[in-house]
């Protein structure tokens, strides 16, 4: 069931059809011109291409982890199932705090995109240590994994 549910941004996502590409650059664009068109002092300083990178790889890994928690429900699968839903709520914040640059606080916004990063490397690899079960494991762990670099790379381009 899970094999069906089209992710966005997922690493190694080979279902996606032209057209979901298509639609996924063109959102991607439309946010980055929205993006640019907000006059604040904290834009002029941020590395957008990667806020947008860290906000799809955020966005991938909430669904991802949030449709894992659902499905683990099997005996044994309760702390993968609890930290995936943590994962998913941290994914979610994270992803809109980046929407609003207005009101960004560096010193918050760098320690969230560590915490995050941290909890995704937790979650991924304890997705992954359950992979032989399921793929749905494995992809979950990958886009926790794919997010965590993304949640790295941006808080490395915001010391600079
Ligand atoms: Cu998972």
């Amino acid at each position: 069931m899970f094999r069906n549910v089209q992710v966005s941004g997922l690493p190694e996502n080979d279902s996606l059809e032209a057209a979901d590409v298509d639609e996924g650059e063109n959102r991607r664009m439309m946010m980055t011109d929205m993006m640019s068109s907000m006059s604040s002092p904290v834009m002029e300083t941020m590395d957008m291409e990667k806020m947008q990178a860290c906000m799809d790889a955020c966005m991938a890994c909430e669904q991802a982890c949030t449709m894992c928690a659902d499905s683990s429900t099997g005996e044994d699968m309760g702390r993968c199932a609890s930290m995936c839903a943590t994962t998913a709520d941290m994914s979610m914040a994270m992803m809109r705090m980046m929407m609003r640059p207005m009101g960004m606080h560096r010193e918050s916004m760098m320690a969230m995109l560590e915490a995050c990063a941290m909890m995704m490397r937790a979650c991924g690899e304890e997705c992954t240590s359950h992979e032989g079960m399921h793929d749905q494991y494995r992809m979950c762990g990958n886009a926790c994994m794919a997010a965590a670099e993304a949640c790295d790379a941006m808080r490395m381009s915001m010391t600079a």
